[in-house]
């Protein structure tokens, strides 16, 4: 066996990680969908753990040596039961969009009508996209956001009642406005429907305590395990008792092959940290900190799409700023600030150039930064857009940036 350490044995990959590592410790992260784990979870992440084949689950297993498995497999389970009241709980997806399509495949046929919201407003790829694999198989019917940019609930009983979906499906992944899962349940009841919300981005937000949560109510819920929820990159479904076979078989033998222990550990220490009582704090200052942020930038005079911001995210279109969110994503990347750009409802424009960009604060509220911090941050997002193409006012923020992220260390 190699001993050497990765340093010494391969420079290569070692100073790319640590390349990566100071554009972390030395940028504000404010992609939606980012945060930075913690090192107990970064510990379990690289354990020996990931030695171990373990087909099959908890108690029965189709290889020998799996007590410890076991062990750590039971934990998760536990610890996401206990955090999301949740009646049955598999934490082998790979991640959320494994998640989905095995959810999709233990519930229903080829041919199968779904109820998913539409990308440009909101939804995610996996949702019905017809770039996905998933368009092909499943019949997807996609609702939007009407013109006040919310789920108008009337329309989509509407558009149930006339298409009959076998799978009404919520959760989104750039849609900024909190959900009503009782109203969705009775639309889906009325069409003998199922429900399904996929939670990947808010999942932390509910496990804190701070926006609605679906797990009692719906038939399924899926996530990732590294958004908000602030655990290793993942996923996760939670089920009522009664899908449970169905969903154990659909993850596998169905979809995939051997669990990732090693993953599968650290998200039970993920879900330990979610336990604490500070976790609460933590999902309500992330949503302060959006909420901060939004005043900040309507003052300026952006445009926030569907209206406010509820949960951790912004979308915002910048049509009237004169830049595309290719432009703002560069021009921010310049200047240490990461964001991406993202299509807005109907977006006239490409999703390799759209006409906006969603920015979110998980990660900025793990490194400590609160009020202050969002106003000064909203100022430099504004300075940076006005003079996008000003090279020595996006090196002059950088250095500004930099000196914030000194004070709010993260592995160092
Ligand atoms: N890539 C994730 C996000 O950024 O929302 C979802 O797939």
């Amino acid at each position: 066996m190699n001993r050497q350490t990765l340093a010494q044995f391969d420079s290569d990959i070692f100073s790319i990680i640590e390349k990566e590592r100071k554009r972390q410790e030395e940028g504000l992260e404010m992609i939606p969908s980012e945060n930075f784990v913690s090192p107990a979870v970064l510990e379990a992440l690289g354990s020996i753990l990931t030695n171990k084949y373990s087909e099959g689950y908890v108690g029965n297993r189709y290889y020998g040596g799996c007590e410890f498995i076991d062990n750590v497999e039971q934990l998760a389970i536990d610890r996401a039961r206990q955090l999301f009241g949740a009646e049955h709980v598999n934490v082998q997806p790979l991640s959320g969009a494994p998640a989905n399509i095995a959810a999709y495949l233990a519930v229903l046929k080829p041919g199968d009508t779904i109820l998913g919201m539409d990308l440009s407003h909101g939804g995610h790829l996996t949702h019905g996209s017809p770039v996905t694999h998933m368009a092909n198989l499943f019949n997807f019917i996609r609702y939007k956001t009407n013109a006040q940019g919310v789920i108008d609930y009337d329309e989509l009983r509407d558009m149930a009642r006339r298409h009959k979906p076998k799978l009404v499906l919520v959760g989104y992944s750039a849609y900024s406005r909190e959900i009503d899962y009782h109203i969705i349940k009775s639309i889906a009841d009325e069409t003998e429907s199922m429900t399904m919300a996929d939670v990947a981005h808010i999942a932390g937000l509910i496990a804190g305590g701070q926006m609605n949560n679906p797990v009692p109510l719906f038939d399924i819920v899926t996530t990732t395990t590294h958004k908000t929820l602030r655990g290793p990159r993942g996923g996760m479904i939670m089920c009522k008792e009664k899908w449970a076979k169905q969903i154990d078989k659909s993850v596998f033998p169905g979809f995939q092959g051997g669990p990732h222990e090693h993953n599968i550990s650290a998200k039970a220490v993920a879900f330990k940290e979610a336990l604490q009582p500070d976790f609460k704090v933590y999902a309500k200052q992330i949503m302060t900190n959006a909420k901060i942020l939004e005043e900040e930038l309507k003052k300026r005079d952006y445009t926030i799409c569907f209206g406010q911001t509820d949960n951790h995210l912004l979308l915002i279109n910048l049509a009237n700023k004169g830049v595309t969110g290719k432009e703002a994503q560069i021009a921010l990347d310049k200047a240490g600030i990461t964001v991406n750009k993202n299509m807005v409802p109907d977006d006239p424009r490409s999703p390799m150039n759209p006409s906006g960009i969603r920015l979110g604060t998980p990660a900025l509220t793990t490194r400590g930064m609160k009020e202050a911090e969002m106003r000064q941050i909203a100022a430099w997002l504004d300075t940076v857009i006005a003079h996008h193409a000003n090279e020595s006012v996006l090196a002059g923020v950088k250095k500004d940036i930099i000196a914030l992220c000194q004070k709010y260390p993260l592995y160092v």
